[in-house]
């Protein structure tokens, strides 16, 4: 399993997440990653194991079914958050010398499964603050926007926005009355100023997205093929506790103070140094 990524990651592929919030790299993870992942994955899904979230319509079976910090308790998750191309890709589109690990987390649509990924952005639902907070969606199946491949709205990280957090089953939890809903994008398709981009994936390939890029899905309209993918997000340097209610409960940093860098090796550990 490769441990570095196959090629450099380039100055154009860096300014490209940095303009756009979202940047796709192929072939990043070989063959026995995503073979691994994926088997642990359906493993999990049939064994109901780890934190799930499972969403189905009235009257078709097929799932989304979603899991977090699968690495606290498997070790190919471990393994891929730590010692895959993840941490040095992350460290590297942020500019930065060193990443925690934040939490990783499971996206499976089987096929048929209709329920969407609803447009949303992913700094709301967490206690943070800052830019330096990256997803690796990893795909672990072959995607295409028929079978639920992820669309990003480019450029919209830099909106002054804060949408209220919708997890994939709607939980109240996260709820938060203080933001506004985010609109269902996939209504306003044609619309001056939204750039829609998604892209068909291959096992191994990885789409980079900033923490405020807009993003969502539809259903996967395959009768054939699931579409898994796991997310890694991994801290920078510029993160800043912001403990607010309906965000995920993470525990305390230990001795950190609200707009203080959550520098606590326990939760975030620091899993990637740049060599001198
Ligand atoms: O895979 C999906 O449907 C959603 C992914 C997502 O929202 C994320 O990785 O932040």
């Amino acid at each position: 399993m490769n441990r570095r990524p196959p090629r450099p990651i380039t100055e154009e592929e860096i300014r490209t997440y940095e303009e756009d919030g979202v940047v796709r790299l192929e072939g990043m993870f070989d063959e026995e990653w995503c073979e691994r992942s994926l088997a642990v994955t359906l493993r999990l899904m049939a064994s109901g194991q780890g934190r799930p979230r499972v969403v189905t319509k009235p009257g078709n079976p097929a799932r989304f079914y979603g899991n977090v910090y699968m690495s606290k308790f498997d070790d190919t998750f471990l393994s891929l958050r730590s010692e895959s191309p993840a941490p040095e890709i992350a460290a590297t589109l942020m500019r930065v010398d060193a990443v925690r690990f934040f939490y990783d987390q499971l996206f499976v649509k089987e096929p048929g499964a209709e329920a969407p990924t609803h447009w949303h952005h992913d700094l709301p639902y967490w206690p943070f603050r800052g830019n330096h907070l990256i997803s690796l969606w990893i795909a672990l199946t072959p995607v295409t926007r028929a079978s639920s491949g992820v669309e990003y709205l480019l450029g919209s990280h830099r909106w002054p926005k804060f949408y209220r957090p919708v997890t994939i089953d709607e939980d109240p939890a996260f709820a938060n009355p203080d933001f506004e809903p985010c609109p269902d994008f996939s209504l306003r398709r044609g619309e001056p100023g939204l750039r829609f981009q998604s892209w068909d994936l291959k096992p191994g390939d990885v789409v980079c997205h900033h923490p405020l890029i807009v993003h969502g899905a539809g259903g996967n309209t395959s009768a054939t093929q699931l579409r898994a993918g796991v997310s890694i997000r991994y801290l920078g340097s510029d993160v800043q506790w912001d403990p607010r209610p309906y965000t995920i409960p993470l525990g305390k940093p230990s001795g950190i103070s609200p707009g203080e860098f959550p520098a606590d090796d326990g939760l975030f550990p620091v899993i990637w140094r740049r060599s001198p």
